[in-house]
């Protein structure tokens, strides 16, 4: 009775106060925002490399270590332009599909949004991330080593429904996804995958259109493999019995194998994690208890396991992952620590659902040699010095 008496005397209170007419005197708030901003004291932001002389040519990195969760928020999804970024109007963009089809079709963006929409969370990594850590370039920080990767949630089409309202001869075994920047950049995608339900013509980025940046209007999203193929500003799907050998399947994005043979269409991110708190640069002020944190992730479906090591890699625990955990997207792991004060290596290894087990640096190194460095997914171990400073080890 008492109980039931509170709850209704504070939801008439919560009516009154709330009511129309009735609102505070603004004292001390701040203007109400149209398209919101984050509080002026939150300032981590990517960091910008600049690889060629052409403005927007080269990558950003997400802050890794200051984020929460599974979602990366758009303004901070790390970014890949090989040839900067092109202002396209959505009113004027389309997509073509043509080739070894049934009837060469244009959809426009309008067109596009008619077909069943999907949303799916997935993670999104370059298969250079990061490739100097093969060869012993170990970045401070994790945004440095691990940045180039993000989560989001995607919406769009499945590229199957568009494939098959244009239909597929029989002998079309690839298709070449163009994007419409300045290089045109292609990836050949074998036909089998491009009708993988996962797969989506995408032109929402966590609930709203995707950012310039990352495809606007619209992308390709394949889930689990690396980031080169998911093209952006997508504008032209050609069907083929072969695939194009562009540029970014030969010259870039293979794999130089210890014999010197290249190992080309190396699609699958193999699973990785890593520790984003602490983590290189950061620093713990006080012994005892300290919660590390990190990202898991995997290509070939759910993260199974990740486990951590508190002492120098001698023995290894289980940490605790957090729901959800999704297929092909970032898990997020927690794990309890009392740090004693004295100078430690800490690391985390991922388990993947078919068994895979994140390699050492040493096994990956052993296995594919030297030549290369896409694809590398070796384990990320910090030290914890007896000052509290984390550095990569
Ligand atoms: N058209 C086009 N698509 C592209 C690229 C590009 O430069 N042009 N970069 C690729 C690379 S190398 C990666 S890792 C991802 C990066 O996607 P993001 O910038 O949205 O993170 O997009 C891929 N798609
Ligand atoms: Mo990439």
């Amino acid at each position: 009775m008492a109980l039931s008496a509170g709850v209704a005397g504070a939801s008439a209170a919560g009516l009154t106060s709330c009511g129309k007419g009735d609102d505070e005197p603004s004292a001390s708030g701040a203007n109400m925002r149209t398209y919101g901003e984050r509080a002026p004291q939150e300032k981590t932001q990517r960091v910008i490399r600049e690889l060629s002389a052409s403005p927007g040519t080269g990558s950003s990195r997400t802050p890794l270590q200051d984020l929460y969760g599974i979602i990366t928020p758009s303004a901070l999804h790390y970014e890949r332009h090989h040839a900067g970024v092109p202002a396209i109007d959505p009113a004027k963009h389309s997509l073509l599909v043509h080739g070894l089809v049934d009837k060469p079709l244009i959809f426009t963006m309008d067109d596009i949004r008619r077909f069943p929409a999907t949303s799916r969370i997935t993670f999104l990594e370059c298969g250079g991330n990061v490739v100097g850590e093969q060869r012993g370039i170990f970045p401070e920080t994790v945004q440095g080593s691990h940045g180039l990767l993000s989560g989001s949630q995607w919406t769009g089409v499945p590229l199957g429904l568009i494939l098959r309202e244009a239909g597929l001869k029989p002998e079309a075994k690839w298709m070449l996804a163009e994007g419409a920047d300045a290089c045109r950049m292609a990836r050949s995608i074998p036909i089998e995958k491009a009708l993988d339900p996962e797969v989506l013509v995408a032109y929402g980025q966590n609930g709203e259109a995707l950012r310039p940046e990352n495809g606007y209007p619209l992308r390709l999203i394949i889930p689990g493999w690396e980031g080169n193929t998911n093209v952006k500003w997508l504008h032209r799907l050609h069907l083929t019995a072969e695939p194009a050998m562009s540029a970014k399947e030969t010259a870039y994005y293979t794999e130089i194998r210890p014999d010197g043979k290249a190992e080309i269409f190396t699609f699958v991110m193999e699973a990785r994690s890593v520790i984003t708190r602490p983590s290189g640069g950061q620093k713990l002020t006080s012994q005892g208890f300290h919660e590390i944190v990190g990202l898991a992730w995997t290509g070939r479906g759910k993260i199974r396991q990740v486990e951590v090591s508190v002492d120098n890699g001698k023995t290894w625990a289980e940490a605790e992952l957090q729901e959800p955990v999704l297929s092909k997207a970032l898990t997020a792991f927690r794990f309890p620590w009392r740090w004693n004060g004295e100078e430690v290596v800490i690391q985390c290894r991922c388990t993947d659902e078919t068994g895979y087990l994140q390699p050492t640096r040493e096994e990956l190194i052993a296995v594919r040699g030297l030549n290369s460095g896409y694809h590398y997914n070796g384990l990320r171990p910090w030290r914890v010095k007896a000052t509290g400073e984390v550095v990569s080890a």
